[in-house]
């Protein structure tokens, strides 16, 4: 199968270290593609209209995106039912517990172009700060209501520990850690999983 994208993006970056995780790794091949939120990825607009990062080619030829739909392909291939349990309950928990952590991500995101894409002519300060309060938002919930469900190895764990790696990397400045205990005893854990270190940026 072959992956595209980068690993500084926090959502292909999650789609690997879940193959890694699933016992994939053999299997899934990254062919590094970059995007840029202002230019067209022809090649890549012929997998997916979207033209983001990451898709999936599938053995079987077919294009699956975005990396939610990855994530969950890859722990279905790989047989895991720890990563996103089947029962009900526990399912949409870890569902929404992924949906929270990509909606992190997703402003993380957000913030990166608007501080270092956009033309500082055509910077938008509101929209700026209404992006970090979300970012804050999502941080804090993690933090209050997830503590539970962040002591095992799933999806949303995954997608969350990606995030706070994000957060180091490009978003320094907002000092995640702070007040947060949780999400700090969380991450110095789980940054030692092999499926982390392999995944890093090499310094
Ligand atoms: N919902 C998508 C989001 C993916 C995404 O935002 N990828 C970014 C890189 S981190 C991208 O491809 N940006 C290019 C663009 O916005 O044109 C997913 O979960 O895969």
């Amino acid at each position: 199968m072959k992956l595209y994208g980068d690993l500084i993006s926090p959502f292909v970056r999650m789609s690997m270290v879940t193959a890694i995780e699933s016992g994939l790794t053999s299997r899934v091949q990254l062919i590094n593609t970059a995007v840029k939120p202002h230019e067209v990825n022809a090649a890549l607009e012929k997998l997916s209209p979207i033209g983001k990062i990451p898709i999936l080619e599938t053995d079987h030829g077919h294009a699956l995106y975005d990396s939610r739909v990855i994530m969950e392909y890859f722990t279905h291939i790989g047989g895991s039912a720890t990563l996103l349990p089947h029962e009900g309950v526990k399912r949409f928990r870890i569902l929404t517990m992924l949906a929270l952590a990509q909606g992190l991500a997703d402003s993380l995101v957000s913030l990166r172009y608007e501080q270092a894409a956009r033309p500082e002519n055509a910077r938008w300060p509101e929209y700026a700060e209404r992006v970090k309060e979300r970012i804050n938002a999502c941080l804090d919930d993690l933090e209050n209501n997830w503590r539970e469900d962040l002591q095992n190895v799933t999806l949303g764990a995954i997608a969350t520990a990606v995030a706070l790696g994000y957060l180091d990397f490009r978003h320094d400045a907002l000092n995640w850690r702070k007040d947060r205990a949780n999400l700090m005893q969380f991450n110095d854990g789980f940054i030692k999983r092999d499926s982390m270190i392999n995944t890093a940026r090499k310094a």
